[in-house]
């Protein structure tokens, strides 16, 4: 595994919620570092192609609309074995179904709300980093 990036977006309703810092403080106890970070207003274009693997899916409409429901905080995160370790933090896509202690167990209230992002795999991760980030905006100190 080694040394990975994957990209963060903490959702609409977690940044309303006033859990930006709870939530990168989960990340920083547990080994990723957080090394670019923004603040977006997605337009339905943007969260459209961002989500555009999900075009077909019966969700999609909803995904979109709560995805522009307001301002999201985007994170590229890095650390060992991040694509998998963020997986993990974040808990399961239906916070009814995610492990106690996991951020959408603590944070999200519905499968549409569910607080936060993370890239599945290392393909998508480095699709989604560039999807956000020019290479020239992400700093690592390490
Ligand atoms: P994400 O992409 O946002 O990190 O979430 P995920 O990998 O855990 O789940 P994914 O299958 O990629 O789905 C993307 C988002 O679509 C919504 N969804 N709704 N109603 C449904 O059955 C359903 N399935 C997925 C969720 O908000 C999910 O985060
Ligand atoms: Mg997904």
């Amino acid at each position: 595994m080694g040394i990975e990036r994957t990209l963060s977006i903490i959702k609409p309703d977690a940044v309303a919620k006033n859990v930006i810092g709870k939530i990168y403080s989960r990340f920083e106890t547990n080994g990723l570092t957080v090394i670019a970070a923004k603040m977006a207003w997605l337009s339905p274009q943007e969260a459209g192609a961002f989500y555009a693997v999900h075009k077909e899916r019966p969700f999609f409409k909803d995904l979109v609309a709560f995805m522009i429901s307001g301002p999201v905080m985007v994170q590229v995160l890095e650390g060992e074995s991040a694509i998998a370790k963020n997986r993990e933090l974040m808990g399961a896509t239906d916070p009814k179904k995610a492990e106690a202690g996991t951020i959408r167990a603590d944070f999200a209230e519905s499968i549409d709300a569910n607080a936060v992002h993370g890239s599945d795999g290392e393909e998508t991760a480095k699709n989604e980093i560039a999807f956000f980030f020019p290479a020239m905006s992400v700093y690592s100190g390490r």
